[in-house]
C-alpha cells in the first residue's frame, strides 16, 4: 500500500502510555457505585452487575504471570479518529499479558458478531494501522445488539473462538448494549466479560468519571482548522456571510468547541434554544440583528455555525415532529401509495392548529422534507436538513422586511458549509493518539482484572499523558431509564452541553463582542512533531471544564 511522508512518519510515532500502565498494575477497589437515576429500576434489570465497585490501577511492584487469553473486538457506529489506536492498545495490552493472546476484530460492526464475520487481527496488520484515522481495519456499523437470539448467536463463534472477552468500543447507546451484554453473558455463566469504550465525535458521552469520549478533539480540531480558513477567506474579500453546520447529531459540543476554538460571530447552541424556548423566528432575529449591527459598522461579512442537531430543540418544531411522527404512524394505511401532493395535503389536514401555524413559517423545502422524508422507522430524518440554508434563507428575507424598514442598509451575500465526515477520519492528534492508545491498552488490564460490564476509563487528561490516571467504571453507574420508542429502557444519560459549564459561560460572556468585532482566530492543521504547547493541547471544552484555562 503506498504510503504518504507523513504516513510513514506518523507510523512511527509512539504513544505516551500512563506510567501507572507502563509495568504490572494492582487494582483498587473503590465503594461500590450507583446508577445516576431510577436506581431501584436499574438495579432490577441488572442484579449481576449492577453496585460494582470504580476500579483504579495502581502500580504493582510484584509482577504477576498471566495466562494468554483470546479477546474479540467491535467498532460500533459513526466513525471517529483513534479508534485504530484503541485496537492497538487493546493488542499491545494483551500480548504483554501473554505473548500467545489473540485478539479478534468483528466485521463491520455488532453485525459481525452476530452473522460470525471477523477476522484475527496479527501483529502485521495492527502495525500497518498505528496512529492511523478511520475505522477500515474491521470496519464499523450501526447494527443494535438487543435481543436475546442476537446475544446467543454472538456467543456460539466466542466460544468457537475460545473468546474470553469482548471490546466494544461505541458511543452511548453501544455502550448501553455492552452493558446489557454483560449482564446476560454474566447471568447465564457464559465466561465472556465485556468491556466498553468511550467512543464518538458528538462528545456527549461523558460524566463526572469519563471526561471525554475519544475522536472528539482531533474532529473539532480539523474543523476548527477549515473555519479558521474561511474566517481569513471572509475578512479578505469582506462580502460573504458563511453559514457552516456542523455536525453532532444532538448535543452541540462540537459547535461550542469550535467557537470557543475560531471566536466567530455568531454560534447558535441547541440546549439553550431550548432552555430559553425560543422560536426558529426569534433565533432568525438574533442572526439578522448582528448582521445588521455589523453593517452598519461597515461590515457586511461574518461566520455563523450552527449545530446539525439545533432543529429539533427548537420546541415548536420539536411538537411539530412528534405530531408529525404520530399522524404518519396513525394512519399508515390511508397514506400508503398517495402522491406526493395528496399525501401533503392529507398530513396538513391531520396537523393541530398551533403545529400547522409553526409549519407554515418555515420554507417549503424544509417543510416538505419534514413532512415526507422518513429513514425506515418512520421517523423524521432531521440529518438530512439543510439547517444552514434553512437559517440564511429566513435572515435574508427578514433583512429585506428590515431594509425596507430603512432599518439594514447593508449587503448580505450567504455561503453554506457543512463539515462532519472531513473530521471523523482524520489522522488523530497526539491527544487522541495517546488516549485511544491507553483506553485500548488499560481495557487489556480490565480484562485481566476478571471484571465485566466496565468502561475502560482514563482521566486526569488535562495534563501530559504520562500523569493519566487508569481504571474502570460500571457502566450501570452512567445509567438511567429514558421512554424511548414507546417504551422505558436502561440508557446511558447523554451529556448535553451544560449552560451552567464553564465552556458554555466562557462563550457567553465573549460572544457579544465576537459578533460586533472581528476577532477570529486560525487555528491552523492539527500539528503532530513540534513544542507539546502546539502539539499536544486537550480541547478547550477540556481545558475549561478543568479549569486550567
Ligand atoms: P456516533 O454517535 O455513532 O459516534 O456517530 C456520530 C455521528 O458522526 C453524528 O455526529 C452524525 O449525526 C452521525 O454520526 C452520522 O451518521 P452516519 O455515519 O450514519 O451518516
Amino acid at each position: 500500500m503506498k504510503k504518504s511522508p507523513l504516513q510513514k512518519a506518523r507510523a512511527a510515532y509512539q504513544p505516551k502510555l500512563p506510567i501507572v500502565l507502563t509495568g504490572a498494575v494492582k487494582v483498587v477497589e473503590g465503594k461500590p457505585t450507583q446508577s445516576v437515576a431510577d436506581q431501584e429500576k436499574i438495579q432490577q434489570l441488572f442484579p449481576n452487575t449492577y453496585g460494582l465497585p470504580e476500579l483504579t490501577f495502581e502500580k504493582n511492584t510484584t509482577p504477576t504471570a498471566g495466562k494468554p487469553i483470546n479477546v474479540g473486538v467491535i467498532l460500533s457506529g459513526g466513525q471517529a479518529p483513534g479508534g485504530h489506536n484503541v485496537i492497538c492498545g487493546l493488542f499491545d495490552g494483551i500480548k504483554k499479558i501473554h505473548r500467545d493472546s489473540r485478539l479478534f476484530g468483528f466485521l463491520m460492526g455488532p453485525g459481525g458478531l452476530v452473522d460470525h464475520k471477523y477476522v484475527e487481527l496479527t501483529a502485521s496488520i495492527i502495525d500497518e494501522y498505528r496512529n492511523t484515522g478511520g475505522f477500515d481495519i474491521i470496519g464499523s456499523g450501526r447494527t443494535k445488539l438487543e435481543t436475546k437470539e442476537q446475544f446467543d448467536s454472538g456467543l456460539v463463534i466466542l466460544k468457537e473462538l475460545g473468546i474470553k472477552a469482548l471490546v466494544i468500543i461505541g458511543g452511548d447507546d453501544s455502550n448501553t448494549n455492552a452493558a446489557v451484554l454483560a449482564e446476560y453473558y454474566k447471568s447465564i455463566n457464559a465466561g465472556v466479560q465485556v468491556i466498553g469504550c468511550p467512543k464518538t465525535i458528538d462528545g456527549d458521552l461523558k460524566n463526572e468519571c469519563i471526561e471525554t469520549s475519544f475522536g472528539f478533539d482531533t474532529a473539532t480540531k480539523v474543523y476548527s482548522e477549515v473555519i479558521g480558513n474561511i474566517q481569513r477567506d471572509c475578512n479578505s474579500a469582506k462580502k460573504y456571510w458563511h453559514f457552516i453546520k456542523l455536525m453532532g447529531r444532538s448535543a452541540s459540543h462540537i459547535a461550542l468547541e469550535c467557537a470557543l476554538q475560531t471566536q466567530p460571530n455568531v454560534c447558535i447552541i441547541s440546549e439553550e434554544v431550548e432552555a430559553k424556548n425560543l422560536t426558529l423566528d426569534q433565533v432568525v432575529d438574533s442572526i439578522a440583528q448582528t448582521v445588521v449591527a455589523r453593517a452598519n459598522d461597515g461590515k457586511n461579512f461574518g461566520i455563523v455555525l450552527i449545530p446539525e442537531g439545533l432543529i429539533e430543540f427548537i420546541p415548536a418544531i420539536k411538537k411539530l415532529i412528534k405530531e408529525l411522527n404520530n399522524v404518519i404512524a396513525l394512519n399508515e394505511k390511508e397514506i400508503q401509495g398517495l402522491a406526493t401532493e395528496e399525501l401533503e395535503k392529507f398530513i396538513l389536514s391531520h396537523l393541530s392548529e398551533e403545529n400547522a401555524a409553526t409549519i407554515a413559517t418555515l420554507p417549503a423545502t424544509v417543510a416538505r422534507q419534514l413532512m415526507l422524508d422518513r429513514d425506515p422507522h418512520g421517523n423524521v430524518q432531521v440529518s438530512l436538513i439543510e439547517t444552514e440554508k434553512l437559517l440564511s434563507e429566513m435572515v435574508g428575507k427578514r433583512l429585506a422586511q428590515l431594509a425596507e424598514q430603512g432599518v439594514f442598509k447593508g449587503k448580505f451575500s450567504a455561503l453554506h458549509h457543512f463539515f462532519g465526515y472531513e473530521g471523523r477520519c482524520a489522522d488523530p492528534s497526539n491527544f487522541d493518539a495517546d488516549y485511544c492508545y491507553a483506553l485500548g491498552f488499560n481495557a487489556a488490564c480490565l480484562i485481566n482484572a476478571g471484571v465485566t460490564g466496565y468502561m475502560s476509563s482514563i482521566r486526569n487528561l488535562v495534563k501530559p499523558s504520562v500523569q493519566w490516571l487508569a481504571g474502570g467504571i460500571p457502566i450501570t453507574m452512567m445509567m438511567n431509564i429514558e421512554h424511548r420508542n414507546g417504551a422505558d429502557k436502561p440508557v446511558i444519560q447523554k451529556a448535553l452541553v451544560r449552560l451552567d459549564g464553564a465552556p458554555f459561560k466562557y462563550f457567553a460572556a465573549h460572544r457579544d463582542e465576537w459578533a460586533l468585532n472581528t476577532c477570529y482566530v486560525y487555528p491552523g492543521p492539527i500539528q503532530y512533531f513540534g513544542p507539546a504547547e502546539i502539539c499536544d493541547q486537550p480541547s478547550r471544552t477540556l481545558a475549561l471544564e478543568h479549569q486550567t484555562l
